[in-house]
């Protein structure tokens, strides 16, 4: 008798699961890997969310620079933010003028660092900052805690501004006092 019941609880549990397992979707099916990618948005007016491969294809620099951290001649190659501002339509040039000059972006990282920079000082028209978007070092792709986006500010005595783990370029326009 008990082992009817058992075999009937088999068959039971087996029924169960034959239904319901399948309908539950592989929590890895969930959690597939997706490529990183950099979002400038704000206010702009072409919104963009790029990756690694959609940089390689824009107008390339490269720039050797000594870390002014580790004191170590680095050679990072990426996109100009200013460039990168430019496809967003951000205003630049002649038209960086009246409330533009009072306009900043937020460059955000995944750890929740953030820094500031004004368009003034990232427009090439007023000033040749040089600030890159930087998605390879030494000729190999930046590591986990480094990319795959890096800021680099070549031209400043600290690098706190050269953010690590880039994931955003947000454009603020400051507001009136
Ligand atoms: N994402 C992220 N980027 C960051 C920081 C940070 O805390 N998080 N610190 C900044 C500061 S203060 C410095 S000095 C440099 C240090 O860069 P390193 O670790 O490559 O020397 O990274 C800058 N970029
Ligand atoms: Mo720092």
């Amino acid at each position: 008798m008990h082992r009817n019941i058992r075999a009937c609880v088999a068959v039971l549990l087996a029924a169960v699961g034959a239904q319901v397992l399948p309908s539950a979707p592989p929590a890895q099916a969930q959690t597939a890997p997706t490529a990183a990618e950099l979002r400038i948005n704000g206010a702009v007016s072409t919104p963009l969310v790029l990756t690694v491969s959609d940089l390689k294809k824009m107008p390339r620099k490269t720039i050797s620079v000594m870390n002014p951290h580790n004191k170590k001649t680095e050679m990072y190659e990426g996109v100009l933010l200013e460039e990168l501002l430019r496809r967003a339509g951000v205003a630049q040039g002649e038209q960086l003028r009246g409330a533009s000059m009072a306009t900043y972006v937020i460059a955000g990282a995944e750890d929740g660092y953030r820094v500031v920079f004004s368009l003034a000082e990232l427009d090439s028209g007023i000033l040749e900052s040089e600030v890159m978007v930087a998605d390879t070092m030494d000729g190999a792709p930046l590591g986990a805690k480094e990319g795959p986006f890096r800021l680099v500010a070549p031209h400043e005595k600290r690098p706190a501004r050269w953010v690590r783990m880039l994931k955003s370029i947000t454009v603020v326009r400051a507001e009136a006092q």
